[in-house]
């Protein structure tokens, strides 16, 4: 019986240099709290500003909900656990795409330009995921058509549609729209190279990375890190900036 105890209570520990479990927990706890500070300040604001920090909280939350679980999945000895972390993202970065809509609809943005962004990203993560979940032999391939679909995300809002209404729109928001866009152009390339330590032939391996090696939840769990509590706070402060006039 106690045997038993002791293993049902018990807690893996976790080793010092464990740098992969360390950024899950940090990780894990920084969306937590960054979803509170979203949620406690939501109706501080501006009505029509209300629904992009729900946004914003909705996805350190559903980010916090995932990093809850691989954390412990990670700490229970199952290695990387690639499949909720691709469910993750199928459920945040959509939800980025509509915080692109959201602070331009003012400004004239349509369903259509927030359903292209939101199809795109769903074409890079679902390939993304073929290449690292199952068709590992032709990562390369899937990468290929994953980083297209990206490079489509960052022409639409650099210099597509979503430029264009952003211009028109002016002030505050045209600001928020270019943090934004150079999170998408910046940010999201760390994903890239996570998948690329994380697939044969690129950075796997000892001292592959300009002398680093790289883990690449450690670069999946720092990219999401800056990306999603990043773009939640660009949001935060343009309707800061907004709310007070
Ligand atoms: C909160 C999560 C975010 C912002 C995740 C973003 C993920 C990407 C931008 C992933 C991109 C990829 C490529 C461009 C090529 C290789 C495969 C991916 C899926 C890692």
């Amino acid at each position: 019986m106690e045997t038993l105890n002791n293993m049902l209570l018990a807690v893996p520990k976790m080793a010092t240099d464990d740098y992969v479990g360390f950024t899950f927990f940090v990780g894990c706890m920084a969306m937590m709290a960054a979803s509170a500070f979203f949620f406690l300040s939501m109706n501080s604001f501006d009505a029509k500003w209300r629904t992009s920090i729900l946004v914003s909280g909705l996805i350190t939350f559903i980010a916090a909900v995932h990093y809850y679980y691989m954390r412990d999945y990670w700490a229970s000895g199952n290695g990387s656990p690639v499949f909720f972390r691709y469910v993750d993202w199928i459920l945040t970065v959509p939800l980025m795409c509509v915080e692109f809509y959201l602070i331009l609809k003012a400004a004239g943005a349509t369903k259509k330009l927030m359903w292209t962004l939101i199809g795109a990203s769903t074409v890079m993560l679902v390939t993304g995921y073929w290449g690292e979940g199952v068709d590992r032999d032709n990562a390369w391939l899937w990468g290929l058509a994953s980083g297209l679909a990206y490079f489509y995300i960052v022409y639409l809002i650099w210099f597509g549609e979503a430029k264009a209404l952003a211009t028109s729109a002016g002030g505050e928001v045209l600001k928020a729209h270019n943090i934004l866009c150079k999170f998408v152009l910046i940010g999201w390339a760390i994903y890239p190279i996570g998948y690329m330590a994380g697939t044969g032939g690129w950075y796997g391996g000892e001292g592959d990375f300009f002398g680093m090696t790289l883990a690449m939840d450690v670069v999946y769990n720092i990219g999401d890190a800056i990306n999603k509590i990043g773009f939640g706070l660009v949001v935060y402060n343009l309707a800061v900036a907004s709310s007070s006039k």
